[in-house]
């Protein structure tokens, strides 16, 4: 009873982890291809400090299809580079907006799409 119920699990693992693998292999080509990714710069209005450039910055990875955010304080801008299949500038400027907190209001605008 117990051999049969350890091979079956064999069995599943056999069939379930290749199919993992093929899976994360097929998501990993596309994002690999950096041709693809456009770079967008956002001036931002609100920050005041490292914390809030921090802040930014975690909510614009967080987005799906960023792959870097270069948030820089002194010229209130972030440089975003982005897979546009995935994501939109509208996207971007909200996640800037969302990482708003009681002490801090940020406000964004796509300055320049370059790349
Ligand atoms: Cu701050």
């Amino acid at each position: 009873m117990m051999r049969r119920t350890l091979s079956g699990v064999a069995l599943l693992t056999a069939l379930v982890l290749p199919t993992f693998w093929a899976v994360s292999q097929a998501e990993w080509q596309p994002a690999a291809d950096l041709a693809a990714f456009q770079e967008v710069t956002l001036t931002i209005e609100g920050m005041e400090c490292r914390s809030c450039v921090k802040d930014i910055r975690k909510a614009l990875l967080r987005v799906p299809g960023v792959s870097s955010a270069d948030v820089r304080f002194r010229e209130g801008r972030a440089v975003v580079k982005y897979d546009p299949q995935k994501a939109g500038e509208e996207e971007l400027v909200r996640a800037v907006e969302s990482a708003s907190n009681a002490m801090y209001r940020y406000r964004a605008s796509v300055l320049a799409q370059g790349g």
